[in-house]
């Protein structure tokens, strides 16, 4: 059955309808429209006999199969999509010209990929990485893609290493191994050879890198872009996407956990909230820098490197995107699309930054290879909404039945159709005069390495530094080579004294030698801490530990509370199915077989003595409240559920530890409501 989807019929859905294939009451054929007998048997010589080549049902179903699989992305090959819309708050008009962020009453259908970068199509979710974050919207005007990552800043600063940067971070080629790692020599060597890839580095090591859902990420444009308003004027432009559920990461022990309890786990977690109606939403916003203010920084606004702090230039807040439809299938959809930097529309410009101009040859490349020709643009995902006439013809699976004799211009012959639509309907490219000789070389603006790798370092709270001291010490010490390590933690002698110190330490080497450091004002915007949100308790996942001979009044009482606050609690039991209690069924979707602690946000157990000695003599239950206190985790205890806490080591009172010793069931919940919402308790 087709699946129900939410919030559909804008112009994209409408335009996909016409490819959804409804089997509903049909009867199997071929390609070819020919209703097949069997799917069951081979036609042979006879009931024991060879096969016959002229099957040709069987070969064609085997030929068809033999040719399912397409390249993977070289990099972003793991990845989940999603549609959704956009609109804007106001007219944007004063800075671009762009007709999807001219008015607020227009909605724009968006189709949006995340993905991580090192891994395979196959590997788990949850590694260590950066996650793209890669916008389609289908506007009136064409397809605007914004090609974004979940953090703002770049490991090169010239399109000519990235080759280089990719094959060092993949696993190693004799051996293929580290699969979906950046803990191994190869990356570390690069990254000591390139000085450059410092300040990403420390947002890779920064828990950014394991992001608790899709839905809880930042998303950034990366470079410098450009406006271009009606007048032919320019405005660079940083875009920014936030969201609405706040900033969330996973911590390291339980991305490696969930690495094996659920490899889809982000994946999941974006097709279940759309499935359940809770529509993701993040706000687009922008810094803009006026065309005069290019060189008021002491950072080059062409170097992906860097950010542009925002105590410099804020971030305007200027639409927001909800996605709401799940996909109907991974492969024709999620696979099949294909982003491009160069899809811009009237009004959105590029800007010299060596990045993003290596990226505008790049991905038209990819596409050829991946998607097998140039005619990629029409498969059902990547079409615009807008009309599309020009003259480009042929080529592999070309789906369209061009009319007429003419496919050149100038024409007559078809009435000079399709004709070119002018500098007021027509794409303008920013007229800017360039002059230079002809060189390989670095502008010396792009020479200064470390001093926002610096800020990131210095603007985070100490739980995300402890975070970022242990991930070094992680990844370094699965490095081989005795020097690499060496000359990293020399590397971050540049950025802080007592970060490099604390790593060496962690990997039994000596502090290095104290080098000048530049101490730049830390920006609060680049912590976690203050990017947690006001969204409450909204879809956070509660498990709910239970047993046979549970108190199901109060528990079922507290869970109906919290899901009336939007969290979505789950009955977690030694066996799944109903629970046998006094007062009132309690069905138990899962078992604690089959998931842990790492895979919800928070736990509460219920009371009941028979369900509580039940749980004492299960090891799982143990383990699963200990991981959820190590991990910083709200834990609540109903009645002498609270036995369980003491059994795992657990304290039952403290930060995010509620129970109900001295509280009534409204009480409780509200208490626990609140240290539900604060994610985690890292002072604890
Ligand atoms: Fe990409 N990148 N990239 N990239 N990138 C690709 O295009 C490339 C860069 C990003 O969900 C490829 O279709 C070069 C920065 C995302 O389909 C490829 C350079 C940022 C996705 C490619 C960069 C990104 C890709 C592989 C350095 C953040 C996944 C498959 C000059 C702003 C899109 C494909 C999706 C994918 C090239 C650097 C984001 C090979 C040459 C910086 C989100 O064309």
């Amino acid at each position: 059955m087709p699946q129900e989807h939410h919030g559909a019929n804008d112009a994209k859905d409408q335009q996909l309808e016409q490819y959804r294939v409804h089997d509903e009451g049909k009867e199997l054929t071929t390609n070819q429209g020919v209703p097949v007998d069997d799917d069951d048997n081979t036609l042979q010589a006879g009931e024991r006999g060879p096969s016959l080549l002229e099957d040709f049902h069987f070969r064609e179903k085997i030929t068809h199969f033999d040719h399912e699989r397409i390249p993977e992305r070289v990099v972003h090959a793991r990845g989940a999509g999603a549609y959704g819309y956009f609109e804007p708050y106001r007219s944007m008009a004063d800075v671009t010209r762009a007709a999807f962020l001219a008015d607020p009453e227009k909605r724009t259908p968006v189709f949006v990929r995340f993905s991580t970068v090192a891994g395979s199509r196959g590997s788990a979710d949850t590694v260590r990485d950066v996650r793209g974050f890669a916008v389609k919207f289908y506007t009136d005007e064409g397809n605007f893609d914004l090609v974004g990552n979940n953090m703002p800043v770049f490991f090169i600063q010239d399109g000519v290493k990235f080759p280089d940067f990719v094959h060092a971070v993949k696993p190693e080629p004799h051996n293929e191994i580290p699969q979906a790692a950046s803990a191994h020599d190869t990356l570390w060597d690069f990254v000591r050879n390139q000085p450059e890839t410092t300040h990403m580095i420390m947002w890779l090591m920064s828990d950014r890198a394991i992001p608790r859902s899709y839905r809880t990420m930042q998303g950034f444009g990366v470079h410098t872009f450009r406006f271009v308003n009606a007048a032919g004027e320019g405005t660079f432009v940083k875009f920014h996407w936030k969201p609405k559920l706040g900033v969330h990461s996973l911590v390291w022990d339980e991305a490696q956990k969930i690495a094996g309890q659920d490899p889809d786990f982000n994946r999941r977690d974006l097709w279940e909230a759309i499935d359940n109606g809770d529509f993701p939403e993040w706000e687009l916003g922008v810094q803009l820098v006026p065309s005069d203010r290019e060189h008021d920084f002491d950072f080059d606004l062409l170097d992906a490197t860097k950010i542009i702090p925002e105590e410099l230039v804020p971030v305007t807040p200027i639409g927001r995107m909800v996605l709401n439809r799940n996909p109907d299938n991974f492969f024709a959809e999620t696979e099949q699309v294909a982003f491009h930097t160069a899809h811009v529309v009237p009004g959105v410009d590029f800007t010299n930054d060596p990045l993003l101009q290596a990226r505008l040859f790049s991905y038209l490349d990819t596409q050829l290879i991946r998607l097998g020709g140039p005619n990629f643009a029409q498969l059902p995902v990547n079409r615009p909404v807008a009309d599309v006439h020009n003259n480009q013809r042929d080529g592999y699976h070309q789906m369209r039945l061009h009319r007429g004799r003419s496919s050149y211009s100038e024409n007559s012959l078809g009435m000079g159709c399709p004709a070119a639509a002018g500098p007021d309907d027509g794409y303008q490219h920013l007229q800017e005069t360039v002059d230079g000789a002809k060189i390989k070389r670095r502008s010396p603006s792009f020479g200064d390495h470390f001093t926002q790798a610096a800020l990131f370092w210095r603007s985070l709270a100490d739980w995300e530094r402890d975070h970022v001291v242990d991930a070094f010490r992680f990844e370094l010490g699965k490095c081989d080579t005795k020097t690499i390590r060496e000359d990293v933690v020399a590397q971050l002698a540049h950025v802080d004294q007592d970060l490099a110190a604390r790593v060496a330490d962690g990997l039994g080497l000596d502090a290095p030698s104290p080098v000048q450091t530049a101490s730049p004002s830390p920006s609060p915007a680049l912590s976690m801490d203050n990017l947690a949100g006001d969204a409450g308790v909204a879809t956070r996942k509660i498990a709910v530990i239970a047993a046979d001979g549970a108190d199901a009044g109060p528990l079922t009482g507290a869970m109906q509370a919290m899901a009336e606050r939007g969290a979505v609690c789950e009955v977690v039991a030694p066996h799944q199915g109903t629970l046998d209690t006094a007062d009132g069924p309690v069905e138990a979707l899962r078992s604690l077989l089959t998931m842990g602690s790492p895979l919800y946000d928070a736990v509460l157990v219920a009371g009941g003595s028979r369900a509580v000695t039940t749980l004492l003599g299960d090891p799982s239950a143990a383990e699963f409240l200990g991981d959820a206190y190590r991990h910083g985790k709200a834990i609540g205890a109903l009645g002498d559920g609270s036995r369980l806490l003491e059994a795992a080591g657990v304290p039952t009172t403290g930060r995010g530890i509620v129970t109900d010793e001295r509280t009534d069931i409204s009480g409780f919940v509200e208490a626990f409501a609140d240290a539900v919402s604060a994610h985690r308790h890292w002072s604890r």
